[in-house]
């Protein structure tokens, strides 16, 4: 059985564009990319002491489950040489899922959906121009909704195709 998941990707330390699509290659051997969105500059936020990122949305086609999915993530984050150092802080690559199918689950591994993503314009807006029509299985609401209903501020601006 295959689900349509949607990541988030982030970078904000070296060459950001590149450990995006880097990131991109590598989770093709998870699934089928179904769409990627543009890729957005964005302000950042919850811990502001740190440089710009490069953050894009992707809609992921796989027949993965989302535990399985999560452990390639943290392994690829490795292989990029992601080290962990400061929570919420400078990063080579981030890869959330955001949503993963109709699923709902929280344990101490894997929150689903995103327990922030309703809060955070960098995930919204890239997620909106992809998919704004998805629903959010615990609010009820769609992207495009919930983009819609954020405060004004965290400055996001879409800067390349991907
Ligand atoms: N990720 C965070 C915290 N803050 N800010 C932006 N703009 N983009 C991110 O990807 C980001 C962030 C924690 O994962
Ligand atoms: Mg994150
Ligand atoms: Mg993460």
């Amino acid at each position: 059985m295959s689900n349509l998941a949607y990541l988030s990707l982030g970078s904000n330390v070296g060459d950001r564009e590149g450990h995006l699509r880097s990131a991109m290659a590598h989770l093709e051997s998870c699934g089928h990319i179904a769409v990627v969105s543009s890729f957005y500059e964005t302000e950042p936020v919850e811990f502001t002491d740190q440089a710009w990122f490069l953050n894009c949305a992707i809609a992921l086609e796989t027949g993965e489950t989302p535990q399985q999915l999560m452990a390639a993530l943290l392994n690829f984050e490795q292989t990029m040489g992601r080290r962990r150092v400061q929570k919420k802080g400078p990063r080579t690559i981030d890869i959330d899922i955001l949503m993963f199918g109709s699923t709902i689950m929280d344990s101490p591994e894997l929150t689903i959906p995103h327990p922030n993503m309703h809060e955070r314009r960098f995930v919204l807006e890239p997620l909106a121009e992809i998919a704004p029509e998805a629903r959010h299985p615990v609010l009820k609401k769609t992207v495009r909704e919930l983009r819609d209903a954020l405060p004004a501020g965290q400055a996001v601006r879409k800067t390349m195709s991907s």
